[in-house]
């Protein structure tokens, strides 16, 4: 009996960990070379949204397909403008983790302030939060259906 009180409070610690602990303290670097094309015109950037992992030297090359247009990377305070037909190339590490909206730094026209992206550097905590809260639920049904679980002694 004693033993399945101690197996479900490790269990129960567990599931606090591995779904508020801050990992990203630590963040896994991957210094991989990441390079998009992104293409900027009617106030949009396609892609929109960029991931990469802590540590990636990212290289953007900018393609304005209309008028002239710009990136701004809010956080990491680097900016590019392109003109059409001469793009124009930034490149970075992504040693900052976290998600930082993309703004275009050249007035383009009426929705200009519209212009945004993101750029999201880091790996997905949810996603892998979900996975370790769905071990442990599985963990917590493999206690209750043999109350001798030899993880606990
Ligand atoms: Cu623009």
């Amino acid at each position: 009996m004693k033993r399945i009180v101690v197996s479900w409070a490790v269990l129960g610690a567990a599931a606090l960990l591995v779904a508020f602990a801050p990992f990203n303290l630590q963040p896994v670097t991957s210094n991989v070379e990441r390079i998009f094309r992104v293409e900027a015109g009617d106030f949009a950037y396609s892609p929109a949204v960029l991931h990469v992992n802590p540590g990636d030297n990212v290289t953007i090359k900018l393609v304005a397909t209309d008028v002239v247009h710009g990136l701004y990377v809010d956080g990491y305070d680097l900016s590019v403008i392109a003109e059409p037909g001469q793009p124009a190339v930034l490149s970075f590490t992504a040693d900052r983790p976290g998600t930082f909206r993309l703004r275009c730094s050249v007035t383009c026209g009426a929705l200009h302030p519209f212009m945004t992206g993101k750029l999201k550097v880091g790996t997905n905590l949810l996603l892998w939060r979900g996975i370790g809260l769905a071990l442990l639920a599985f963990l917590g049904i493999l206690t209750l259906r043999s109350p001798g679980l030899p993880i606990v002694h």
